[in-house]
């Protein structure tokens, strides 16, 4: 682990800046839970009966259900070291943006600046009748809610199943991948597209990709070094090796 941490630490000094894609591992040592794995979501629930637009459909009261119990958990949630060591490499020039499939507005809550949400988020509600959007200060006490302005039936602004990521997104997803030097892959599993076909774009870009998780994913095969652990003890030690070769 020492002689790959510093291998990793001498590609983000030496290729800086680099672009950063993150999943919910990012966030599981902040109380969030993964999708997938022995504790992950779908352990309990079908993402075809929640998280898809024909499930909202079906029963709007019971998805809102399940994203509030959600809401809560990430309302509840504070940044953890992963997230703070990834805004000090921002701030230090090591990283240009983050790119995060997480919904749950972590990153910009430890004060990373540019942070591209592929997903949408949780803490937010769009309408489907007029598209007005809200931000929520708490989870909504009333289910489902209903839109402010127009009385339509409100849903959570992210992205389900078969439905397209934001097009504004995915191009600048892409765009920043073309200008970054390589790419740092957190927590994800990378199954999920089109996020998960970044790191296969990187590598045939001739760009490194690091990846940081506790076990080995989908991203693993185009890793240029892996760094097997939690991000909350990785990212702080990544961080520690290239300050000490930024000085
Ligand atoms: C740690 C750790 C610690 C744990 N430290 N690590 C091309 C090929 C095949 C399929 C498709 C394709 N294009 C589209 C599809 C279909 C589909 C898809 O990808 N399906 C696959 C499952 C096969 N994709 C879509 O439908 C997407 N839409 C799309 O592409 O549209 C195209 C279109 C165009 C035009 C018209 C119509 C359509 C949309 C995908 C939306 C995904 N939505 C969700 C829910 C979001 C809302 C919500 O939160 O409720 O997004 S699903 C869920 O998965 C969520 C996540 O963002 C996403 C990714 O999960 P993630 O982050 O990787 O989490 P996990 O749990 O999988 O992994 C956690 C990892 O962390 C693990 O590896 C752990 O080991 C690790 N870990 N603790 C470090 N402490
Ligand atoms: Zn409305």
């Amino acid at each position: 682990m020492r002689a790959e941490l510093a291998r990793a630490a001498r590609l983000l000094v030496e290729r800086r800046p680099f672009l950063v894609l993150t999943g919910a591992g990012v966030s599981a040592e902040s109380g969030v839970p993964t999708f997938r794995g022995p504790d992950g979501l779908w352990r309990r629930f079908r993402p075809e009966e929640l998280a898809t637009p024909e499930a909202f459909r079906r029963d709007p009261k019971l998805v809102w259900e399940w994203y509030r119990w959600r809401m809560e958990l990430v309302f509840r949630a504070r940044p953890n070291p992963a997230h703070r060591a990834l805004a000090e490499m921002e701030r230090l020039g090591l990283v240009s943006c983050v790119v995060t499939q997480n919904v749950d507005g972590l990153h910009q809550a430890a004060g990373q600046r540019c942070v591209v949400e592929l997903h949408g988020s949780i803490r937010r509600a769009r309408c489907t009748s007029c598209g007005h959007r809200l931000a929520w200060e708490r989870p909504p006490s009333e289910l489902p809610p209903r839109c402010p302005r127009c009385g339509g039936l409100l849903r959570p602004d992210v992205v389900w199943f078969g439905e397209p990521v934001p097009e504004g997104a995915w191009r600048r997803a892409l765009a920043l991948l073309e200008e970054a030097g390589g790419l740092l892959v957190v927590g994800t599993s990378g199954v999920v597209m089109p996020a998960g076909a970044l790191p296969a774009l990187a590598a045939a870009a001739g760009k490194p990709v690091i990846e940081v998780n506790v076990e080995e994913s989908a991203v693993t095969p185009y890793a240029t070094v892996f760094l097997r652990g939690r991000a909350g003890e990785v990212l702080p030690r990544l961080l520690e090796e290239a300050r000490r070769m930024l000085a």
